[in-house]
């Protein structure tokens, strides 16, 4: 029956992770998927995370019945506040509706099939962007062109290309938005081009659909991280925003997330999360509860939310060493070129600007696993492996 099924390639990220697992090499390096690891190259599951979850499985109050098909209400209101702030008026006029979702790749996914649904508009991405955005995109049915984002010559934002691209969208386009943390690319707008592309959103009709994946690992602040959405939100923009607690909590697996849409008054928000729950019931009828408990302590409770906060800033603090320890022996040994922006960009990656040749040689020669685009996640770097990984970067420019 199904003998004429093509052979499939593996996901070019989650397929690193394969690659590096199979490797016997001693020396070997994980620098393909964004996962968080500690100093010994080991997964770090936050402790407060531990705690919460042995408070849960000890509660026999808690039972296994279904959640509604919108998810836990009290996650989605701290969900909604965690993104939006305490203070946002779009919330208080109840304009915005959350639902929780199958982490930020479900929330991408729910989003992408309501607006097929009821916004039928091209899509702009940014090039580069997440490669699994563009096979939702797809897989909803919307098409997508790209804007132009990042400037190779000197591995900068190119805003004015940026500005340019999404001025010539069809007026009411859906142009997708990293919130914070760009990835790959790790460049972020400042504050002032965030309020003049704005201000093209704002005269384009343009429909800003933001993906927060990285909340708390750009600046280390949560809320400087959601700048670009609480902007937006206050210029009284209707939008959407995905939102992913699998790297902030370090819940990967627990696949835990939220989608929300900012209406324009209330009534629409009602009959929007109407229509939504008909698109969320016949994927998956209702999601899972677990890492929806979990977030939920730590986002309600002060004393739990005080130990994620410290935990965050370790976890941050980390990739930002590794990134100085790595740019500091990239010069010490004098590799050619200007490394500077190894220290600048943001978030969880790097991208080195390492072509795909000299990525081979890391890959083969040295054993040392990234994207073919020459995005690193810093996550896998440790004050051990970081000389290695300098003089395998070393050989491979030099060659
Ligand atoms: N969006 C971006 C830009 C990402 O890098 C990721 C991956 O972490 C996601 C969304 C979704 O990740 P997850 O589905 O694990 O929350
Ligand atoms: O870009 C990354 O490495 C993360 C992790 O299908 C990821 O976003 C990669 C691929 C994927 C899910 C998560």
């Amino acid at each position: 029956l199904f003998e004429q099924v093509q052979l499939a390639p593996p996901d070019p990220i989650l397929g690193t992770a394969l690659a590096y697992k199979a490797d016997t090499s001693k020396d070997k390096m994980n620098l393909g998927v964004g996962a968080y690891r500690d100093d010994n190259e080991k997964p770090y599951p936050f402790k407060v995370v531990r705690k919460v979850e042995s408070q849960i499985v000890n509660d026999h109050s808690i039972d296994k019945e279904y959640l509604p098909i919108d998810g836990l209400a009290q996650f989605n209101a701290a969900a909604q506040q965690l993104i939006f702030g305490k203070d946002s008026s779009a919330v208080k006029e109840g304009r915005v509706i959350t639902s929780q979702a199958i982490s930020g790749t479900g929330a991408l996914r729910i989003g992408f099939e309501f607006l097929a649904k009821f916004y039928n508009r091209e899509v702009l991405v940014s090039n580069p962007t997440w490669g699994n955005h563009h096979d939702i995109i797809k897989c909803s049915g919307l098409n997508f062109k790209q804007y132009r984002y990042y400037n190779p010559k000197n591995m900068s934002l190119d805003f004015n290309g940026m500005f340019t691209d999404i001025s010539m969208a069809k007026p009411g386009s859906i142009v997708l938005l990293h919130a914070c943390a760009h990835n790959p690319t790790g460049l972020d707008l400042t504050e002032d081009q965030w309020k003049r592309l704005a201000g093209l959103f704002k005269q384009n009709r343009l429909f800003p659909f933001f993906d927060s994946a990285y909340q708390g690992f750009a600046t280390g602040d949560l809320n400087r991280d959601a700048y670009s959405i609480r902007l937006f939100t206050e210029l009284g923009f209707q939008l959407i925003v995905t939102q992913s607690f699998a790297k902030n909590m370090g819940l990967y697996s627990d696949r835990i997330g939220a989608f929300h849409l900012v209406c324009a008054n209330k009534e629409t928000a009602a009959k929007c999360l109407s229509q939504l729950k008909l698109v969320i019931r016949p994927m998956y009828s209702n999601p899972p509860a677990h890492g929806a408990r979990i977030a939920t302590k730590i986002l309600t409770d002060p004393a739990l939310y005080n130990e994620w906060m410290e935990e965050l800033s370790m976890v941050s603090k980390r990739i930002i060493d590794m990134r100085t320890a790595l740019k500091n022996e990239l010069v010490r040994l004098e590799v050619p070129g200007n490394w500077n922006h190894i220290v600048t960009q943001i978030g969880m990656f790097s991208y080195t600007g390492l072509t795909p040749e000299q990525c081979d040689i890391l890959i083969n020669k040295y054993h040392i696993y990234l994207l073919k685009n020459g995005r690193i996640s810093m996550c896998g770097i440790t004050t051990k492996n970081v000389g290695y990984l300098a003089a395998a970067i070393k050989d491979a420019v030099v060659s």
